[in-house]
């Protein structure tokens, strides 16, 4: 099992970000701690330096499976159903600013609350409408350079836009787009799926990224899921990329970092 670990580059409200501050510190705990690899979360790829973000994930021999683009919308209000197209066309450009960055380090783009939360007085239909024209557009910015995105169906609590897989299959019928998949995160599979088995068969090879945190969103362990059952189902898919941590920093980050892998490692 490749493990890898949500880490902001920015400084960002979003609690489940595992990690976050200065960047060199963190790879290195990370590195030490024996992840594989390191989730990115970038607000804009403006505000870093490529060159030396690529540096010091190669330095630490970290692998950069997923890059994460919420606090676009978190820190900025971007998002692709918002009622005001300037705001549509502003996330959109951000989401396709993410390809080159995305590209050099061969990582998926994650569209999580960029996608936005159907805003009171906006039609849910017309804001599913918005949603899929800006996914097949930035789909399409991707395809030519090989990089996937994966759309990640959020808790009920957080948006009524997408909010399970099966609502996450429907919308990759109507994208249309063979390199649009999900990410799916056991916290919100948790809240909102029947069966988190059945909804990681029911997505089989549309699986792009998988999130883990427990079910009170600490590290793997600390909750009530059953992990042996989950990665089995996940792996039974043929899902082959990596297992990313996204839980609350409990008691800190370090701790709950070490943590999860010891846990995760005593699995599969
Ligand atoms: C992000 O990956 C996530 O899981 C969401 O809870 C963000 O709001
Ligand atoms: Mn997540």
């Amino acid at each position: 099992m490749k493990l890898s670990i949500v880490l902001s580059t920015q400084p960002a409200q979003f609690q489940a970000a595992t990690f976050k501050g200065d960047l060199e510190t963190n790879l290195a705990r990370i590195a030490a701690l024996g992840y594989d690899g390191v989730e990115l979360a970038i607000r804009d790829p403006k505000l870093v330096n490529l060159d030396d973000l690529e540096r010091l994930v190669r330095q630490h021999s970290l692998i950069v499976p997923a890059i994460g683009t919420g606090q676009a919308w978190g820190e900025e209000g971007l998002s692709f159903t918002d009622p005001d197209p300037a705001i549509r066309r502003a996330a959109m450009e951000r989401i396709k600013s993410h390809v080159p960055v995305a590209t050099r380090l061969n990582a998926v783009i994650i569209i999580g609350l960029v996608r936005g939360i159907v805003k009171p007085g906006v039609d849910h239909a017309q804001a599913m409408d918005w949603l899929i024209e800006a996914l097949r557009e930035c789909s399409a910015a991707a395809e030519p350079f090989g990089i996937k995105l994966a759309l990640e169906p959020i808790n009920r609590y957080e948006t009524t836009l997408i909010n399970n897989a099966a609502q996450g299959l429907e919308l990759i019928e109507r994208v249309g787009a063979g390199n649009f998949g999900l990410l799916l995160d056991t916290f919100h599979m948790n809240i909102e799926e029947p069966s988190i088995e059945d909804s990681l068969r029911q997505t089989g090879d549309r699986i792009f990224h998988f999130h883990v945190a427990d079910s009170n969103r600490w590290h793997p362990g600390a909750g009530h899921l059953d992990w042996q059952s989950i990665l089995q189902a996940l792996f039974a898919t043929g899902y082959a990329g990596f297992v990313s941590g996204e839980f609350m920093p409990v008691p800190d980050a370090a701790t709950g970092a070490q943590k999860a892998i010891e846990f995760l490692r005593t699995l599969v």
